[in-house]
């Protein structure tokens, strides 16, 4: 990096000549005529020159160095706008606000014309997009492979308070200015049909896949750009195409829609993202897109091979594939068929290249979230694949025989298939038995991997399942994001932190300094500010910044229990009007939360808390004291200005549930202090802040487990707890629903005859209590900014700039190359 941060010959003059060339050449449109969003694409079009000349420089010299590569595979990245966060990384943001202003454009305004490229639901899929980040900052040589979805994650927006869905087309029309199509790297993919056993010339019995449909998967290259260096690596999107335009044969006879329909079903497999987080559905097109991605990602892994001039018996030393959760777990089976088909090795020789090769990240340990497929319709869409994962089975129950003799309750357990009046594949014991490394997201997720998910496969493959807790990308999550809080940072620590995070823990010297408190108080209220101002303009509530801002941003989920949230709101409504004592601090609470299109509950807790907000922001009994604002479409161009406005962050999911988190992560970096459960990666943010600079509640993971075995029983809480019960009752009232009573009460119901499975109501008592704690700190500013300093300072281990140093010193063993 040059001394100014720049990493990009950056001649100005020339710039502004591409600009107005891609303008006037690209977008057909005249200088006088040009509307804010296509300078946004013309000048998006004219960095892309820069980003795709070091794509192809960076692929040139990583064969040639024959440098050991990570393929990141995941059927999602939620790497949200691309265009500001490119430019800090390529140092060039100052230049080009620069080169814009001159002719006459401000460049805020136009990276507001750029559209959240949505390509995952939540957590898993912008973690993949923070992983790609820091590979590049880093330049450990990688590629993320991921689907091309022509509709990302639904539009949400409020009828009535209800949640509706439109479709998302992020590209518009005109495309997406950052991407570049990479034609030659188009893979033709196999789908349906049967296996044939035939004999080769040499004799060996041999088996082949006939398939009866081929479908094309076109590359479509994101530039991930190295913050402060040259290297820029690829996400690659796979679009699904069809391999004829249509049936001729048909077209002439007349039958045009006929004539269209492989067209037409070759799109869909790349239509749309499915909107489930934390979710399996089992939908055959899913699979389709599943092994679709797969095939598309192994294929040209294997072209990059050889390409480089490697050997097929080498690819397990040059190349590792991380699996991103089971989704893309089918790429284990392609990748045997194609050693052992097309390559002709024997069983051992191709196990010992796959299981080489492959690690997996476990992220979950709902049982719900757990991809199981039938095996008939695996069976139907890839026949060889089923064979193979049979045989795979076959071989590994063996192995638990030579460990368990005779214990089938054991082999029953592991087995991959799993019996029943519908055989299932278990994707995740797939992934166990044929990869060298596993691990979960957080010191407790992947402890309790290996104690209540996997104990066997622990003691069968010991040191194989493993950790390495999440991270975030500072340049994104701070520097980007919050420039108010970066330019204080970097006048205390100097400027290096984004790419060296460890340096931020120099701020604690300043924790309890006066004058940078007041400082960093100061960067909180105008964050504050700008977030209050976007509400006010897009939903036309005022907001006072004295307020404490409480924030809840993540998908809608039972297990991370907004519903929990919303009854603490309710108490507070309820003692404001009915305990002449009860006095508190004003508080505004935020929520932003898209729920899957399927889920019902879900949506009714989008409902309540609209329609709680609708009601306590406008009843003047309540003295402002207490606001409630619901963000419509939660993204992460709106994460962005939320992050850093916040005083609280609620991280609230039932102990064991939340795998790890990572707007967790987010908020304290930016300065908000958590109320949390001890779950995922909020234990450990609790070791590196100290008990007193974190609020803690709830039940902890074994006190969970051991109330749902002696048996649970919500009733008792509703009785014992007068705050409780008034909170519940509202909700089978009309106050906020007036003349409507009961649209409320499904949450109600399910709290209490629904049996409350992620014990919302154990947790309600110690929840309200430290609610009331952190009330009274908030009175004490001086305390408080104390404490956010810290938080700030102290959250230097969740880069994932660490997270991703350990995938590479522990499981990848992966070097850098510095161009
Ligand atoms: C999610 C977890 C989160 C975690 C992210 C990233 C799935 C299946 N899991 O807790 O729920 O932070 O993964 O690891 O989406």
């Amino acid at each position: 990096m040059t001394k100014n941060g720049q990493t990009q010959q950056f001649d100005k003059a020339a710039f502004k000549a591409a600009v107005e060339k891609h303008l006037t050449t690209t977008y057909a449109t005249t200088l006088a005529n040009a509307t804010p969003r296509s300078w946004y694409l013309a000048m998006g079009r004219a960095l892309a020159e820069f980003t795709t000349t070091n794509l192809l420089e960076t692929e040139k010299t990583l064969a040639e160095e024959k440098a050991r590569s990570v393929n990141y595979l995941s059927l999602e990245f939620l790497i949200g706008r691309l265009t500001g966060n490119n430019l800090i990384s390529m140092g060039l943001y100052e230049n080009v606000s620069q080169a814009m202003e001159e002719m006459g454009l401000n460049l805020t305004d136009l990276l507001e014309e750029e559209r959240d490229p949505a390509l995952g639901n939540g957590g898993l899929g912008r973690l993949a997009a923070c992983f790609m980040d820091s590979l590049a900052a880093q330049e450990y040589p990688a590629v993320g492979y991921g689907l091309h979805y022509e509709y990302g994650l639904f539009r949400q927006s409020f009828v009535d308070g209800r949640q509706e869905e439109a479709p998302d087309a992020w590209r518009g029309a005109e495309g997406y200015p950052w991407e570049v199509l990479r034609p030659e790297l188009t893979q033709q993919v196999n789908l349906y049909g049967h296996v044939e056993a035939y004999t080769d010339e040499n004799g060996t019995a041999c088996r082949r896949w006939v398939p009866a449909l081929t479908v094309e998967g076109v590359a479509w290259d994101l530039p991930i750009v190295g913050y402060g260096n040259k290297s820029v690596y690829p996400l690659r999107l796979w679009e699904c195409r069809s391999t004829a335009p249509f049936n001729l044969a048909r077209f002439n006879d007349g039958d045009y829609v006929g004539a269209q329909f492989p067209a037409l079903e070759a799109g869909n497999v790349t239509k749309v993202l499915y909107p489930n987080d934390n979710h399996d559905q089992g939908k055959a097109l899913r699979l389709m897109q599943q092994y679709f991605h797969c095939a598309c990602s192994v294929a040209d892994i294997l072209r990059r091979h050889h390409a480089a001039g490697h050997t097929i018996e080498e690819l397990a030393k040059l190349e590792t594939i991380q699996l991103n959760d089971t989704h893309p777990t089918i790429a284990i089976p392609e990748l045997m068929r194609i050693l052992l088909d097309e390559y002709k090795l024997g069983w051992d020789a191709a196990w010992e290249i796959a299981s080489n090769t492959f690690a997996y990240t476990n992220h979950t340990l709902l049982p719900e979230a757990l991809e199981t497929w039938s095996e008939a319709l695996i069976q139907a869409m890839l026949p060889r694949h089923m064979e193979i994962i049979f045989e795979i089975n076959h071989r590994f129950l063996q192995v638990v025989e030579a460990k368990w003799p005779g214990n089938n309750s054991i082999k029953r357990k592991l087995s991959i298939i799993e019996e029943g009046p519908q055989r299932m594949v278990r994707m995740a014991n797939l992934c166990v038995v044929s990869t060298y490394a596993v691990n979960g997201v957080a010191a407790l997720h992947s402890e309790l991997v290996k104690r209540d998910l996997f104990p066997e496969f622990n003691e069968l493959f010991p040191g194989r399942l493993t950790n390495v807790t999440n991270g975030v990308t500072p340049r994104r999550w701070i520097k980007y994001c919050n420039p108010g809080l970066s330019a204080l940072i970097t006048e205390k620590v100097g400027e290096d932190w984004p790419a060296h995070l460890e340096k931020i823990a120099e701020l604690e010297q300043f924790a309890t300094d006066a004058d940078f408190q007041k400082r960093y108080m100061a960067v909180k209220k105008e964050n504050k500010q700008r977030l209050a101002d976007w509400v006010e303009e897009n939903m036309g509530i005022e907001l006072d910044t004295n307020a404490i801002f409480d924030i809840q941003i993540k998908r809608l989920h039972e297990y991370k229990r907004q519903h929990l949230n919303l009854l603490h709101i309710l108490s507070l409504y309820h003692r404001l009007l009915n305990d002449p004592t009860f006095d508190m601090h004003p508080r505004v609470f935020f929520f932003g939360a898209k729920a899957a299109p399927g889920y019902a509950l879900a949506k009714d807790i989008i409902f309540a808390i609209n329609k709680v907000a609708e009601k306590v922001n406008n009843d003047p009994r309540l003295g402002g004291k207490l606001k409630v604002v619901f963000v419509p479409d939660y993204r992460v161009s709106l994460a962005e200005i939320l992050f850093p406005a916040a005083d609280v962050s609620e991280q609230i999911s039932t102990a064991g549930k939340e795998a790890s988190g990572t707007g967790n992560m987010k908020f304290a970096m930016n300065g908000a202090l958590t109320i949390g459960t001890m779950d995922g990666a909020n234990v450990e943010m609790r070791e590196e802040v100290g008990d007193d600079n974190i609020f803690i509640f709830g039940l902890l993971v074994d006190e969970v487990q051991q109330l749902k075995q002696e048996g649970y029983d919500p009733y008792r809480y509703y009785q014992a707890d007068s705050v409780l019960r008034a909170a519940l009752d509202l909700l089978d009232t009309d106050e906020f629903t007036p003349g409507q009573p009961g649209q409320l009460s499904a949450i109600r119901a399910n709290l209490l005859d629904g049996g409350d499975p992620y014990l919302v109501l154990a947790d309600f008592a110690d929840y309200v209590k430290t609610h009331e704690k952190i009330d009274a700190e908030y009175r004490d500013q001086k305390t408080w900014a104390r404490k956010a300093i810290l938080n700030t300072a102290l959250m230097s281990k969740f880069s994932s700039d660490r997270s991703i140093r350990d995938y590479a010193n522990n499981i990848w063993k992966l070097d850098p190359v510095n161009r």
